[in-house]
Parts: structure tokens; sequence; C-alpha cells
């Protein structure tokens, strides 16, 4: 079948490099474009969500859309670019799955000319030609967002004995931009908060299963636990699930905040099981194909794109369930 090539011509733009004039590409037939999407897998709620969005977008905008899940490895990322380098896609898109290490393939997707977008999550690289854009949450916001709500909620029942309000917290994966900078926000304020301590601190790799696991083990070795920090809704779900068969009432013994915003988690919040959700916003497919296409077309796009997002209490997410997407 005879591929159309067309000549992409985009001019560089400031700082973004976008393909050169000149540089030809494959492209389905009728011109559309083809874009390569490098997923991180199917480790949560929130990812799954986030590529339903993506692939509906996708078909919405008439873009054709090559797609991989890499079961959260950097190494199956990395793969995945390497080959729609190889097919010469008009633009590669991916959510990094850690923040270091792309340095070396995203030098050969410039040097093919491939525009690359950012979603999700973001990557560590003093070479920000490297990207056109980042499309994601600010997640260092999100966890301030967390540390608040306990600086402004924490009652009299959350604190032991000598006046403290043990947390314990559940971290993402090791290295992400999410883990990293959750983290981040939720210590700038709570440092300010002599009597609020985290008493102990793993990754849960943003699971259900990695949450449960790791709250069974802080259930042990952990004397008086308050709360529960965890950075998505499923390792929430989890600790849930632990502190329960420990026979404590999760909301009310220990208090439980989480990140995300999902379908389950909103439900648990419904029924009190967690008390706050700091909402991350999966559905970045629209803002995501809307950028692809005007980068192919040689247009300016701002270099961060920040998703809107809110936060949710148990009467807040009662109302909302019923209309919500994901
Ligand atoms: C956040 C995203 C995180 C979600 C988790 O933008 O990268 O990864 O919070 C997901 O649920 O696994
Ligand atoms: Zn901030």
């Amino acid at each position: 079948m005879k591929k159309t090539l067309i000549a992409v011509c985009a001019l560089a733009l400031g700082g973004m490099s976008l393909s050169a004039c000149g540089s030809e590409r494959d492209s389905a037939e009728d011109g559309s474009i083809t874009m390569g999407f490098a997923q991180v897998g199917a480790e949560s709620g929130w990812r799954t969500a986030n590529t339903t969005s993506i692939q509906e977008s996708a078909k919405e905008a008439g873009i054709d859309l090559k797609f991989s899940d890499a079961q959260q490895k950097q190494e199956n990322q990395i793969k995945s670019i390497r080959s729609y380098i190889q097919q010469k896609v008009d633009v590669i898109a991916f959510s990094p799955v850690v923040e270091t290490g792309w340095d070396a393939v995203l030098q050969e997707a410039k040097r093919a000319k491939i525009p690359v977008v950012l979603t999700d999550r973001a990557v560590d690289t003093e070479d920000t030609s490297l990207y056109v854009t980042f499309i994601g949450s600010d997640f260092v916001e999100e966890g301030e967002k967390a540390g608040q709500w306990l600086v402004d909620n924490a009652d009299t029942s959350d604190v032991d004995k000598d006046g403290a309000i043990n947390v314990v917290e559940l971290q993402g994966t090791t290295g992400s931009a999410p883990a990293i900078d959750r983290k981040k926000g939720f210590e700038n304020v709570i440092s300010s908060e002599s009597n609020i301590k985290i008493t102990a601190s793993q990754t849960g790799d943003f699971t259900r299963d990695g949450g449960k696991q790791v709250m069974e083990a802080f259930l042990q070795s952990n004397p008086k636990i308050d709360v529960v920090y965890a950075h998505n809704d499923d390792m929430g779900l989890g600790a849930l699930e632990a502190i329960k068969a420990a026979g404590k009432k999760p909301g009310t013994d220990i208090k439980i905040i989480t990140v995300d915003a999902v379908k389950d988690g909103m439900t648990a919040l419904a029924a009190g099981e967690i008390n706050f959700i700091v909402e991350c916003s999966p559905l970045l497919g629209p803002q995501l194909m809307d950028v692809a296409e005007k980068v192919v077309a040689g247009e300016e796009v701002p270099e961060r794109i920040v998703t809107e997002e809110t936060t949710f209490t148990p009467e807040q997410a009662k109302e909302a369930l019923p209309d919500r997407k994901y």
C-alpha cells in the first residue's frame, strides 16, 4: 500500500525544538497524525482511566495511536520509544515511570526530529529541548493540600498520650515524580507542626496489594498509628483492608488521606473509611491530542500545561460520585 510521505515542516520556536523543515516522515495514508504512546503500565485505577482517556481522545481526534504498556519497567518504555522512532511516527508521548535515565533515548528522538510530549509525570533533565511540553499535575501542590488538611483537621482523638500525631506514609513508585513531589509537598506543610510526625515511610509501588502488604508490616511494627498518608487511592484502599483485618476502624481509629479520587477511592471516602482525597486528574487525553496537532503543525505550545484539580471530603464525594467519569 503506497504510503504518502508528507514533509512535516515546522519551525524551531523559541527554546522548543520541533521537527526541522523538510524532514519527511511516514504518516497514515490520509495524512493524519501518527502518535506513539509509551504508557507506564496498568498498576492503578488512575492508570487505566488515563489509558482510556488517551485512547478515546486519539480516536476522536482521528490520530493514529500506537500504544504500549511497560508493566512499570523503564527499559520497556525505552524500547517502545525506540520502536516509535524506527517507525518514524509524527509525535511521541509518554509518562516517564521514573524521573531519570531518559536523556539517551530522548536524544535519539531529537536526532530523528520527532517531537516528544511528556504527560502525567516529568523527567529530571538539564536539557529541556528534549521535550516540547509537560502536561500534568503539580504533585508538590497535591502533597501540600494533603498536609494542609491534616494540619487543619487533626483533632484531639488523633493525638496519642505524648501529644504526637503519628503518620505512616505509603510512597508511590520509588524515583517517580509523583512519589518524590507528593512526599515533598506533604513535608513542606507538616514540618511546621511539631506534633505531627512521619514515623514510618515505605513504597507500595502505587498498587493496592503493595499498600496492603506495607500497611500490615506498619501495623506490626508501629505501636500507635493515627494517620495513613498514601500517595494514591489504590495503596490507601489496600491499607484500609489491612486496618480492618487488624480489627480497627479505617477513617475513625486510623485516618486515611490519599491522592487521585478514582471511583473506588471516592466510594470509600463517601463511606467515611477514607477521610480526605486530593484529586489528580487522569483525563489528559484531550489536552495531549490538542498539543500533538499543534506541535505537528509547527504551532507554538506552552512548555508546561498544569491540569485543573480539586479536593474531596466525604460530603463532597457523595455529591460528586454519580457523575464521576472515572
Ligand atoms: C499521577 C500518576 C500516579 C497516580 C497513581 O499523575 O502518575 O500513577 O497517582 C498512578 O495512581 O499509578
Ligand atoms: Zn505549591
